[in-house]
């Protein structure tokens, strides 16, 4: 039977829960123009007053938000309350350019907490379950966000933060968690060690994995499944809307429900910002309807995926994302074709491989190069180049043929590559060196 954490939401009717969105849209704008001169000012640009939104059918009529107006605006510049009612704040990781931060007023933190409760009731979670934590904690969302929501649901929560894989290990076992939260390539490396310290997946009592913050495949969850003996669930966010829990998985596996009561979610194209409609692929923006501290109208996430309203077997009506194929600034463009690093991941599961992989990108005498290392699989290592090179080869006809164009594999020896306890980074783009705009 499936389990609900606020079961009159998350199964509303679908008319109302739009009903719900249009008076808080309406609401939202006006508080933003009344007290972000950054929003309010681009609002003016555009010629659009808080009167012209009536409705969600004048959503289209704001004004995008994007990283760069984020940035443009550090730290204070898109905050809608006084300081002295937020008592939180988050950053991005700021891999790319200054940091975002997004603050938290005590009510933002309670809705957030809420919707990561509502993931872990959806993974099985009950105030039965042990909840070990290893997303990091600190100025990312993914601890606070994850161990916030276990509390809500009563749960007992091993507030581990990532990392000291062999302690976390340890109290897995010793405290019997029941439920593991972590990046999916985290959960692979885990999965790895346990193996390697002579565990098999019936060793241990978890059920359930809720596993987000990266991009990853289905051939990956399969792996993780199947290496620690559980459910793995897909949970999105990111630091701006709040954190994890924007949208979460339930019993079906088939995409993730968006917490509609929260976000109004839309699918545009990434060139031109014409709304596209239900099903298509493209960027997904977020207009939050609750945020006190830090709202955001119209925000454009970069990532890439569909959203679909079917009516989904748990009884949940908000409508699903699919698992976002990776940001557009991920995108790589290779030769002149569309490459996303989680099509390279499919091929190397499905050839067996495990998700411990390297993708090299060059332009050496003005063409782009694209260099695949993997590990060899475990036995498979050997020091006849032949054996060696008609295995590369095999894998890279695969993944030609997925990608249509050459890449040139490297079989490294098994261990060799790094291995994440956050999200993982599988992508050197050295063109960017060259200052080649890809
Ligand atoms: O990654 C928040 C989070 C923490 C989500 C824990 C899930 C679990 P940021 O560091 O700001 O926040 O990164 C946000 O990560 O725009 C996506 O590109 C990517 N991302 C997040 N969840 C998923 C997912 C957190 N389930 C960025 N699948 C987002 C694919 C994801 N990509």
């Amino acid at each position: 039977m499936e389990n609900y954490f606020q079961k009159d939401i998350e199964t509303m009717p679908v008319e109302k829960i739009k009903e719900m969105q249009a008076e808080k849209l309406v609401n939202i704008v006006k508080y933003v123009y009344d007290n972000v001169e950054y929003y309010r000012d681009k609002m003016n640009e555009k010629g659009v007053t808080p009167d012209d939104i009536k409705g969600l059918e004048d959503l289209h009529k704001l004004p995008f938000l994007s990283k760069a107006d984020l940035r443009e605006g550090y730290p204070y510049g898109l905050l809608a309350t006084d300081l002295k009612n937020c008592v939180r704040i988050h950053s991005t990781s700021g891999t790319t350019g200054k940091r975002v931060v997004a603050f938290y007023t005590q009510h933002d933190i309670d809705i957030w907490n809420e919707m990561c409760a509502r993931a872990i009731v959806a993974a099985g979670g009950t105030d039965e379950d042990v909840v070990q934590v290893c997303y990091g904690y600190g100025l990312f969302t993914g601890g606070a966000g994850l161990d916030g929501g276990s509390h809500k649901v009563g749960c007992l929560t091993l507030p581990m933060s990532s990392g000291n894989t062999e302690r976390q290990i340890m109290f897995m076992n010793d405290l019997g968690a029941t439920i593991i939260c972590c990046t999916p390539s985290y959960a692979a490396y885990i999965g790895e060690t346990l193996k390697e310290m002579g565990y098999k997946p019936e060793d241990n009592k978890l059920k359930a994995g809720i596993f987000g913050a990266e991009a990853w495949t289905e051939e990956m969850r399969r792996d993780i499944e199947k290496a620690l003996g559980i459910k793995a669930y897909d949970i999105y966010g990111l630091t701006e809307t709040c954190g994890p829990g924007v949208a979460f998985e339930c019993s079906e596996q088939t995409g993730m429900h968006i917490n509609e009561d929260h976000f109004i979610a839309e699918i545009i194209d990434p060139d031109t910002g014409e709304v596209l409609p239900e099903g298509s692929k493209g960027e997904l923006v977020f207009t939050a309807l609750d945020k006190e501290a830090f709202p955001l109208l119209r925000y454009r996430t970069r990532d890439i995926c569909v959203l679909t309203r079917e009516k989904c077997s748990c009884g949940r009506t908000f409508i699903k994302m699919c698992k976002p194929m990776g940001r557009s600034d991920d995108m790589m463009i290779i030769r002149g074709v569309n490459v996303f690093p989680s099509q390279i991941e499919a091929v190397l599961l499905n050839e067996g491989y495990a998700p411990n992989y390297q993708i090299m990108v060059d332009r050496v005498n003005n063409s782009d190069t694209l260099d695949v290392y993997v590990e060899a699989k475990e036995g498979d290592f050997s020091d006849k180049v032949k054996d060696m090179a008609e295995k590369e080869k095999a894998l890279a006809g695969a993944i030609k043929a997925m990608l249509g164009i050459n890449p040139k594999v490297h079989l490294v020896a098994p261990k060799s590559i790094q291995r994440s306890e956050g999200k993982a980074v599988r992508v050197i783009d050295k063109r960017k060196r060259l200052g080649i705009n890809v």
